[in-house]
């Protein structure tokens, strides 16, 4: 990239010369992004592995411009470990011991999917999301395990980077875990305003632990930051700032709505709630409520949250202009004694199984989305990027690979079926299995996060839909299977030779090798 050596400057200068100069490299980095999006020769025009053959280009531009004129605002809910069995419209509700009124009702109001696949676990699905790449890429493909510096590296872009320049407000309001430093925290990366914990709620007991120490480890905290300015330290995250917190990240979410509402900004408002990721403890108001126990407490607590959300929408007349996702970020809950439910399908997060990849997905857009319907196509998170793209009238970039493939017209009901019919499914840096149509093709075996990954001689071949909890194979009588999702893996690994993915801990700034692009 032929900026680099200018940027490399601007950043020695900021930080040097403290934080004016620090500003101007952080803004100089957005301009330097959107050049890189718009401006790329490379050609990287190839289908995504696993979408399907696109409509012609002159007809998608001709979409996409209509789209733009709306700007519609974004509300995108996300639950943290929350399984596909949990709520109500998916088979849950009070079969887990919580009815699930306000998710149910936003269901009802819009397309509920029963095959949205995410990746498996909390960093890499975040990571995946929001840059619409599969994590493997970025450097982002596990959870942190202690040590050096971890998350997307700025040369990432995100939802909020693509849409902030068209004057959208973003706010960020939740769990980042992707990076835990100056630089790598949602302000840093198109979000105007943040407030969350920059890891994993597993650390809220830390500070209760026998033996913890400080020095060692850190004292976790809720930090808070606005563009432009430094990240700062709040309250100690601890077990009672963890019962706390989903309520805050409520108020704080329609604080920020009715801000920008007022002011006549469109908005985008990505929400990552921290329940019910474990220890699964409700506000004290949910505690007890139920007569199930903390999990069921916390579900119920959830469901109010999203309620909470819908009536702000509604109270401040914004419903039809306002586009709202649910859905979670991995597979159930594991640990015990909050072990969430999968509902007709098997597995934990950290795997490949269905249990693990398909989480509830809920898209409300009142005259746009139709009401109530449900769909069994295939979608995967990285297709949200490209979709939320082209309904806010952005461009997605063009100097690097997207996976994600934009579902908006599947969304809006003018096609039936998804664009896309297969993706691979990667668990940290192991590709374990494909999935295709309603084929799974696991490559290595493992059901559950603790149990050891067993490394197959031959694949797997699973029909999800005469076998949901993929017991038994198939491949004997299926072996036509392989070719068409075998054509998946290798696309999808040639793409990795193509553009080499970036390594975990690459610090800032990264910058592809002139010679890979
Ligand atoms: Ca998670």
């Amino acid at each position: 990239m032929r900026k680099n050596s200018r940027w490399q400057t601007w950043v020695a200068l900021g930080v040097g010369l403290g934080l004016g100069y620090a500003v101007a490299s952080f803004n100089f980095e957005s301009v330097r992004k959107s050049w890189a999006a718009s401006q790329s020769t490379a050609s990287l025009t190839d289908q995504p592995a696993g979408a399907k053959e696109v409509s012609a280009p002159a007809e998608r531009t001709k979409q996409r411009s209509v789209a733009s004129v709306e700007k519609p605002n974004i509300v995108f809910l996300m639950a943290d470990n929350l399984g596909y069995g949990e709520i109500g419209c998916y088979g849950g509700g009070i079969l887990r011991g919580a009815p699930t009124p306000g998710i149910d009702r936003l269901a009802s109001e819009g397309l509920r999917l029963l095959n949205f696949n995410v990746e498996s676990q909390c960093t890499p699905s975040r990571s995946a999301l929001l840059t619409g790449r599969f994590s493997i890429r970025s450097g982002t493909m596990r959870v942190n395990r202690g040590g050096g510096p971890y998350g997307l590296t700025q040369w990432e872009i995100t939802v909020a980077e693509l849409l902030s320049p068209l004057g959208y407000a973003t706010g960020h309001f939740g769990k980042r875990h992707l990076g835990n430093v100056e630089g790598r925290f949602p302000t840093n990366q198109g979000f105007d305003e943040w407030y969350g914990i920059p890891n994993s709620t597993s650390e809220s007991p830390w500070t209760s632990a026998v033996g913890f120490d400080p020095q060692v480890a850190g004292v976790p905290h809720i930090l808070e930051g606005r563009r432009g300015e430094a990240t700062r330290p709040r309250e100690v995250y601890d077990l009672k700032a963890r019962r706390l917190i989903d309520t805050e990240i409520t108020r704080r979410t329609i604080d920020f709505m009715k801000r920008n509402a007022a002011a006549g900004k469109p908005f985008y408002a990505y929400v990552p709630f921290t329940l019910v990721h474990y220890p699964t403890l409700p506000h004290p108001d949910f505690a007890g409520k139920t007569g199930y126990g903390d999990f069921a407490d916390a579900l119920a607590e959830m469901d109010h949250h999203v309620g909470q959300v819908l009536d702000a929408i509604r109270e401040l007349g914004i419903e039809k202009n306002t586009v709202v996702v649910f859905t979670s970020d991995n597979g159930p809950e594991e640990m015990l004694p909050w072990r969430g439910w999968a509902g007709p399908w098997s597995g934990s997060y950290f795997t490949a199984m269905e249990g693990s990849l398909r989480v509830p997905f809920i898209v409300r857009w009142p005259g746009k989305v139709a009401a109530g319907r449900v769909s069994n196509e295939i979608v995967h998170e990285v297709d949200t990027f490209t979709t939320l793209a082209r309904l806010a009238g952005a461009l997605v970039p063009k100097d690097r690979i997207i996976d994600g493939v934009d579902q908006l017209d599947f969304f809006l009901g003018e096609q039936e079926k998804s664009n896309r019919e297969g993706f691979p499914c990667y668990v940290g840096d192991v590709l374990h299995a494909v999935k295709w149509r309603n084929w799974k093709l696991p490559f290595v075996w493992q059901e559950y996060m603790f149990d050891p990954p067993q490394r197959l001689s031959t694949p797997r071949v699973h029909n999800l839909i005469e076998d949901p909890k993929e017991r038994n194979s198939v491949a004997p009588m299926n072996t036509w299977v392989y070719n068409p999702a075998m054509k998946i893996a290798d696309d999808f690994q040639a793409s990795l030779k193509k553009e080499p993915p970036i390594p975990p801990g690459t610090p800032d700034p990264y910058q592809p090798s002139p010679k890979e692009r």
